[in-house]
């Protein structure tokens, strides 16, 4: 690959700031992916003062708390944390979906990297495997996403 330039985000969050928006609902749950989204952060040298954790009623009020967070420029990358069980409730197909297009509209508009750790699961079960059980922990990962485009954003910009 001669003359060819290659940009990689690592994972060093080295002085960087990070916001992580963790919904209550289903708290058992998130309160998981939040441990782990923290831990995740200290492990790859953030220091504790430089994380905010900002709480919020449910998935659908992520997006919301996610642009004001990015909007105030102070953050190099956001993770968003929730856990929405299909359960027999209808409000599933809504509340996940505007989540998730809430935070990819958010994301471009402010170019604020956001680490997606919205549990869509059909059952509790598959939620708890996912935070932490016996399917690794979807906080964790998508704290590594953060980390990975809040280092490859700042290459870009200053390349
Ligand atoms: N919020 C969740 O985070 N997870 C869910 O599973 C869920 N369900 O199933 O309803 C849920 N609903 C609440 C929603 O996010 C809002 O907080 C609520 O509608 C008030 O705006």
């Amino acid at each position: 690959m001669d003359n060819v330039t290659v940009l990689e985000g690592d994972l060093t969050g080295g002085n960087g700031s990070f916001a992580v928006v963790v919904s209550r609902f289903n708290s058992f749950i998130t309160e998981r992916l939040l441990d782990a989204a923290v831990n995740t952060l200290v492990r790859h040298g953030v220091d504790g003062d430089k994380v905010q954790v900002v709480w919020v009623p449910g998935a659908f009020e992520i997006p919301l708390a996610a642009r004001a967070l990015a909007q105030t420029g102070t953050f190099d990358a956001i993770v968003a944390l929730g856990a929405v069980i299909r359960g027999a409730t209808a409000h599933f197909d809504y509340v996940a979906g505007e989540c998730a297009r809430g935070l990819a509209q958010v994301q471009l508009e402010c170019e604020v990297p956001i680490g997606f750790g919205v549990l869509t699961v059909d059952t509790v079960e598959q939620a708890m495997e996912r935070a932490g059980a016996k399917a690794g922990n979807r906080g964790a990962d998508a704290t590594l996403a953060a980390l990975e485009m809040a280092s490859l954003l700042a290459k870009v910009k200053n390349h």
